[in-house]
């Protein structure tokens, strides 16, 4: 795939000292993490995501939250980071800051190996008791059954006994106000931002890019489709984030490892 990068872009990253990642799970699509609005496969395709991602659902079943939950880290577990992830750290060893915000609950951006990445909906392996909100531990390896897709008990908390649930912040939830507090202020204060792999749909995140247009950041979203995001973006790079990215960084730097 030849990837057309216009010039007026080459200019503004070469000349940024500090650009934001807003990632979201286009970003994962390429290591085989199947995108959240993407229709479920399998055991379970008779289920909305939407309608799983809530306290009211947990409530409701929480053997199907959570065996849900849990086949997702698990399918998380035996991906690997890919092009988009890796580019990303490479951008960081050339611009003075770069800030990661993702609102992937998996961990593939760490594990490409990008420090302090902000976290806004949270990450599927720090789950959290419902009842006390202390963390819990899970046991380390692979979940069994990798292929489950079934219903499962959550564990349950070792100090206050209440039900373990994913450490991720569900709709109608508020996201962590110190990971809200960074993440806003990096965006008032970049050069470039990049909206990469989201929908654009899910507020507050969505409302980062224009906090950064706003102050006059270069707004660049790089997705396979058109999102809401097409009318305000400087550049809107058509594609695979997994091809773009790496195509980028080396019209910018020179070809990447
Ligand atoms: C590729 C690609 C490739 C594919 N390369 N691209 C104001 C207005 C309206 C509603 C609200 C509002 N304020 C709050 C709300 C309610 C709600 C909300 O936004 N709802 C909207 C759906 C309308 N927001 C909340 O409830 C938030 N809480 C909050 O605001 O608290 C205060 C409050 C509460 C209630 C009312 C008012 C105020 C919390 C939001 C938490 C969202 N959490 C989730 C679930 C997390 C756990 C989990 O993963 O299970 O986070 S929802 C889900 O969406 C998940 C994702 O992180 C998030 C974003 O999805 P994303 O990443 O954009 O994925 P997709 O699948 O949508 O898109 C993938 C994109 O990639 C596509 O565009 C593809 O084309 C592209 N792509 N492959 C490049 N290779
Ligand atoms: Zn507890």
């Amino acid at each position: 795939m030849t990837v057309e990068i216009p010039s007026q872009l080459i200019t503004a990253l070469r000349d940024a000292n500090r650009i934001v990642f807003l990632t979201g799970a286009g970003v994962s699509a390429e290591s085989g993490i199947p995108t959240f609005r993407d229709a479920l496969t399998g055991l379970w395709e008779r289920y909305d995501p939407e309608q799983l991602a809530s306290a009211d659902a947990f409530r409701r079943d929480r053997e199907l939250v959570w065996g849900w939950y849990e086949w997702r880290r698990m399918r998380v577990l035996k991906a690997q980071p890919n092009g988009a992830h890796r580019a990303i750290v490479e951008f960081a060893s050339k611009v003075p800051s770069v800030s990661v915000i993702t609102q992937n609950v998996d961990d593939l951006h760490e594990r490409a190996g990008c420090e302090n990445v902000i976290h806004l909906h949270g990450r599927l392996d720090r789950p959290i008791c419902f009842a006390c909100r202390r963390p819990h531990e899970l046991p380390t390896g692979i979940p069994e059954e990798p292929e489950g897709g079934r219903r499962l008990a959550p564990p349950r908390c070792e100090y206050c006994g209440g039900y373990v649930r994913p450490g991720v912040v569900w709709f109608g939830e508020s996201l962590c106000e110190s990971e809200w507090t960074a993440a806003a202020d990096a965006c008032r204060k970049c050069d470039v931002l990049f909206s990469v792999g989201t929908s654009s749909l899910v507020q507050p995140a969505a409302s980062l890019p224009v906090t950064a247009a706003r102050r006059r950041a270069t707004v660049v979203q790089i997705n396979l489709g058109p999102t809401s995001l097409d009318v305000l973006a400087h550049f809107n790079l058509v594609g695979p984030a997994g091809v773009i990215l790496p195509a980028l960084y080396d019209a910018v730097w020179g070809a990447s490892k």
